[in-house]
């Protein structure tokens, strides 16, 4: 993390977060006294979040569970109490299904861009990268698909193929990460005011460009050659500004993913199946035996391919095994009303306390 003094633009603060400012907060900004703060990393009991001039370690008080920030929110505290005093709204939130509890898990939050980190190798399979790109799509920040280890393949071109088969606009980067004249091609999404978070199971190369794109020296692992399997060497969630000026959220691998509500993700990326769903003839069509189904029929002449029907009926079946969550809201945000709420109180009590002694 840098030690220098960073504007609040520079640790990306825009319009978007000064306007969620009250009156009141707006003038406590100017005295100094609110202090608008960056989390960089997650732990069970503590955040640590980057100021302009300082990075701080924030003890959550009673009632504040640090499961409800993410790695990318911006919190608003007070300069004396420390305390966090409320979450910003987001402007974007990658997360996923943890299914013991149906419950959303966050990423991170108030990103533009998700790299989906994947190796030439075994490692690359399109289900697992339609999973994040979907992910990417229902949070609406941009996918781009990050390919690494091409200096261990005789030809990338396969792996470059089926990654841009995928979908008509995806952007592809396909390098050697330890080659500094080719890590430079991804410094485009790393610009001051840009966010971007790096997805992939483990021993992909998340952490090497990391290292890389923020002149870091953080652990990086060698996978097993057998089957391309990392050793997860990552087990946190961190945020660092790269030295084009973004800020890169590095995140441990992921074994198994599960998606949360990610069906509008998923109808934008097959726009082309979802409106022509839309000409069935049930409007409850299952895509089965129904007549009148317009993918049947897209599929029997032939403009429908095969495979991205297949691709399109996989990740909703799997989106719908898991999340019948009920509540159009995330809890994961009424909870945090509740704990703004708690957090106002407790504020309230300790600036009565010196009164009364
Ligand atoms: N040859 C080659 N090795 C690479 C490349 N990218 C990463 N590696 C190596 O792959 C291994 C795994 O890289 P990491 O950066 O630790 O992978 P990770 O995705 O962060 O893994 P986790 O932290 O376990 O999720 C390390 O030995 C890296 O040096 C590449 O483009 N080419
Ligand atoms: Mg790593
Ligand atoms: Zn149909």
């Amino acid at each position: 993390m840098p030690r220098q003094p960073l504007s609040l633009e520079d640790l990306g603060w825009s319009h978007f977060f000064h306007s969620q400012l009250t009156a009141d907060e707006s003038e406590q900004l100017k005295l100094m006294t609110l202090v608008p703060l960056r989390i960089t990393d997650v732990h069970r009991i503590r955040l640590h979040a980057r100021g302009k001039d300082r990075s701080h370690i924030l003890v959550p008080i009673k009632s504040q569970n640090t499961a409800n920030f993410a790695v990318g929110d911006w919190v608003l505290t007070d300069l004396i109490t420390g305390h966090i005093l409320r979450l910003l709204e987001r402007k974007t939130v990658l997360q996923r299904l943890i299914p013991r509890s149906n419950q959303p898990q966050l990423i991170a939050a108030n990103i533009d861009t998700l790299f989906i980190v994947s190796s030439c190798n075994a490692d690359f399979k399109t289900g697992w990268i339609d999973q994040f790109l979907a992910m990417a799509c229902e949070a609406d920040v941009t996918p781009v698909v990050i390919l690494t280890k091409t200096d261990k393949t005789d030809n990338p071109t396969p792996w470059i193929e089926q990654a841009k088969n995928l979908s008509p606009s995806l952007s592809v980067e396909a390098l050697n990460v330890h080659d500094p004249d080719q890590i430079h091609r991804l410094e485009k999404w790393c610009q001051p005011g840009q966010n971007i978070a790096m997805i992939g199971s483990s021993g992909v190369g998340k952490s090497t460009i990391l290292n890389a794109l923020c002149e870091l020296d953080t652990a990086t692992g060698a996978i097993r050659e057998s089957d391309a399997q990392g050793r997860h060497t990552t087990t946190a969630r961190s945020l660092h500004q790269t030295k084009s000026g973004g800020w890169l959220v590095d995140t441990p691998g992921i074994r198994v993913l599960h998606l949360y509500e990610a069906e509008k993700g998923i109808n934008r990326l097959f726009t082309d199946i979802t409106e022509l769903t839309e000409k069935c003839h049930f409007r409850d069509c299952t895509h089965n035996d129904e007549p009148g189904c317009a993918l049947k029929a897209a599929l029997s002449d032939r403009t429908l391919d095969r495979t991205r029907f297949k691709r399109w009926k996989k990740l909703l079946q799997d989106s719908h095994k898991l999340s019948d969550t009920p509540d159009e809201t995330s809890p994961s945000w009424q909870e945090q009303r509740r704990i703004t709420k708690a957090i106002k109180q407790d504020q309230k009590r300790l600036k009565r306390k010196p009164n009364r002694s």
